[in-house]
């Protein structure tokens, strides 16, 4: 039997009521094994839209990244997400972002996400949950983003 493996979920929201969604969304991710604190975020790319609340969670599973991408849609469309504007504000968005060392690369799902590295409200919780975690191309220096630790979830 092959060995679970850790895997990490970005998750973030500006429309509603931003914590309870992601309150209620963690509670349905199953073998999670850890949460980020939450961080009050600065919009990044697309229109100018409200501030988000961003977590990262840590889970312990044998799914595989097309599992996962499932459950992540499904997470979102039990917040209600709309989807309007590319880019634009949402209730609930979930990203696929490691599954232990795997690399898929399809037209869907690309893991390592692509653009983590880049991105501070995925980085900076990301880093509480493993500090030690390797990830090519980040550099704090230049990732983008301002980020709030406001605490536990
Ligand atoms: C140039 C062009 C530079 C586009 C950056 C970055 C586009 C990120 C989209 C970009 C660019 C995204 C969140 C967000 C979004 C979120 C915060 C995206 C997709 N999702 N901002 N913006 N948190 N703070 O979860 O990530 S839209
Ligand atoms: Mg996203
Ligand atoms: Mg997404």
């Amino acid at each position: 039997m092959t060995e679970p493996r850790r895997a990490y979920l970005g998750l973030g929201s500006n429309l509603g009521d931003r914590r309870i969604i992601l309150r209620e969304a963690v509670a349905a991710v199953p073998e999670v094994v850890a949460v980020s604190p939450v961080y009050e975020t600065d919009p990044v790319g697309g229109p100018e839209q409200g501030a988000f609340l961003n977590i990262v969670v840590e889970l312990e599973t044998r799914r595989s990244p097309r599992e996962l991408l499932e459950l992540c849609r499904e997470l979102e469309a039990a917040a209600g997400r709309v989807r309007v504007v590319r880019w634009g504000p949402r209730t609930l968005d979930v990203d696929v972002l490691l599954v232990g060392d795997e690399v898929v690369d399809e037209e869907d799902l690309t893991v390592p996400h692509p653009r983590m590295a880049d991105r501070n409200f995925v980085m900076v919780p990301l880093l509480d949950l493993d500090p030690d975690l390797d990830v090519p191309g980040y550099d704090p220096e230049t990732a983008i983003g301002a980020v709030t630790n406001l605490g536990p979830l």
